[in-house]
């Protein structure tokens, strides 16, 4: 069985990230979409949120289960026995984000990433922009599932913005 880890903050998960999932699953047999943590980013969505709302949006997807990384994103990879990490590209800014990642984590456990181009129908979609948009009253339905619109909308209403 061949098995990939799709990593992301998934906050939220957006119909880009989806798009991933998706055509890694076409390529693996088991797919687990790993809620990780990037120490870079302020959340606002807390991990058990983001985990939530990741599981209900991959709801029918045979074959696709979603995990919490709970540290270094390569020992999970090993520990899990994953084949590679699937990760997707919007454009040459992600690429050149994500090319030192997949050379450290090869360089740590030995996982091996693989890169998807996404739908260059999504390419704009990003859960930073998603969250702008919601924040500012505008309609996110065509850009992630209908359990994470309704969860911004939660969010930012008790948020008071
Ligand atoms: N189309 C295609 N791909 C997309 C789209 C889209 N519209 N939107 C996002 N993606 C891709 C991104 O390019 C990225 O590859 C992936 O989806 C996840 O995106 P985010 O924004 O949800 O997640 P990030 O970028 O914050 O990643 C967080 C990680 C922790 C996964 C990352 O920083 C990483 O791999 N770190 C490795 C170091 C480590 O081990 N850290 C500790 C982990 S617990």
């Amino acid at each position: 069985m061949s098995l990939a880890v799709c990593p992301g903050s998934f906050d939220p998960i957006t119909l880009g990230h989806l798009d991933a999932v998706r055509r890694a699953r076409a390529m693996f047999d088991e797919v687990v979409v790993a809620v990780a943590h990037n120490p870079a980013k302020r959340y606002l969505f807390d991990a058990e949120e983001r985990l939530a709302l990741a599981r209900e949006s991959v709801t029918g997807l045979d074959g696709v289960r979603v995990e919490l990384v709970p540290g270094l994103l390569a020992q999970y990879c090993a520990d899990v026995g994953a084949t590679a990490i699937v990760k997707g590209l919007r454009g040459a800014a992600d690429f050149d984000a994500e090319h030192a990642m997949a050379l450290m984590n090869r360089h740590l456990t030995g996982v091996e990433t693989v890169f998807v181009m996404g739908d260059p129908a999504l390419a704009h979609v990003a859960s930073s922009l998603v969250k702008d948009i919601a924040q500012h009253g505008g309609d996110v339905s065509d850009l992630v599932p209908s359990a994470v619109a309704a969860a911004l909308h939660r969010a930012l209403s008790n948020s008071g913005e």
